[in-house]
C-alpha cells in the first residue's frame, strides 16, 4: 500500500486527509490504520506527531513522514500531480488556492472547530460545555459566512473558479455545523452563494464514501453511539 494514514474514522483531521485522496482518486492507494484517541499520548505516537494530535502519514515507498491534516493532502496533491492543488507555475492560480486555504483556516476552522468541540465532543469526551462560547461562536460564523457570500458572488469556489483543497478543507467541521444546524445560513439558502457553494460540496462521492465509513467504524464499536 503506498500511504498509511495512522487516525480514526472519528478524527475530523484524518476525514479531511481520506476525503482529499478519495477525491484525488488516491482511495485505493492510501489506508487507513485505526486508534482508540488515548493513544496520541505515548511516547511511541509523539515520535511521529509531537503534539498529541491525529493523524500523522506515512509515504511507504520512501518512509517519509508527514503531519498535519491540510499539509498532508497539499503533500499528496503534489505527488499526484492532482488538480485540487494548482501548479505553482500558474502564479495566479496558485495564489487564489493558498488565498483560499488561508480563508479556511483563518475564518471558518476556529468558529466551526470551536462549535464541535462544544457541542459533540466535549459530551463524547466527557467534559464540560461553555453555553456562553457556544453562542459566541455561533454569531462568529455567522459574521463569517456573510464574507463567503460576498466571495461566492464573484468566483464559485473558495480557491477560484474550480473545487480545490481548499474547499474540501471545510467539510469535517462544516458537515457537523450543518447537521447541528447551529449556523442556519450556511444551509437555508438566504446566503444562496454559500447554500450552492456547501451543496456541491457536501455532495463530494469521496465525502460520502467517508461518512459511510465512519458510520460503519461507530457502529462496531457500540459504546461510542
Ligand atoms: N492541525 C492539526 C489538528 C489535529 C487535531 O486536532 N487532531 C485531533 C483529532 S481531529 C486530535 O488528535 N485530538 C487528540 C486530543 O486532543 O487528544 C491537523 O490538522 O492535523
Amino acid at each position: 500500500m503506498p500511504y498509511t494514514l495512522h487516525g480514526s474514522y472519528l478524527s475530523t483531521c484524518a476525514a479531511r486527509v481520506l476525503t482529499a485522496a478519495g477525491t484525488m482518486g488516491l482511495g485505493t492507494d492510501l489506508v487507513l490504520q485505526s486508534y482508540d484517541f488515548t493513544k496520541v499520548h505515548e511516547p511511541e505516537w509523539t515520535a511521529h506527531q509531537p503534539f498529541n494530535q491525529m493523524p500523522f502519514l506515512v509515504d511507504n515507498a520512501s518512509s517519509f513522514e508527514i503531519f498535519e491534516s491540510r499539509a498532508i493532502c497539499k503533500y499528496l496533491a503534489a505527488k499526484s500531480g492532482s488538480d485540487l492543488m494548482p501548479s505553482q507555475a500558474d502564479v495566479e492560480a496558485y495564489g487564489r488556492f493558498e488565498q483560499g486555504c488561508s480563508i479556511e483556516q483563518s475564518n471558518f476552522d476556529p468558529a466551526a472547530s470551536g462549535l464541535a468541540f462544544e457541542l459533540v465532543f466535549a459530551k463524547m469526551f466527557d467534559l464540560p460545555s461553555d453555553a456562553k462560547r457556544v453562542e459566541k461562536l455561533k454569531g462568529e460564523l455567522t459574521k463569517k459566512l456573510q464574507g463567503y457570500e460576498r466571495l461566492l458572488s464573484k468566483q464559485k469556489f473558495i480557491g477560484g473558479d474550480k473545487l480545490t483543497l481548499a474547499d474540501i478543507f471545510h467539510l469535517p467541521y462544516g458537515s457537523i455545523v450543518a447537521q447541528l444546524g447551529v449556523v442556519p445560513s450556511l444551509t437555508d439558502g438566504s446566503l444562496p452563494h454559500v447554500q450552492a457553494w456547501w451543496r456541491t460540496i457536501s455532495q463530494l462521492p469521496a465525502w460520502k464514501e467517508y461518512e459511510k465509513q465512519r458510520e460503519a467504524s461507530m457502529a462496531a464499536m457500540a459504546p461510542w453511539k
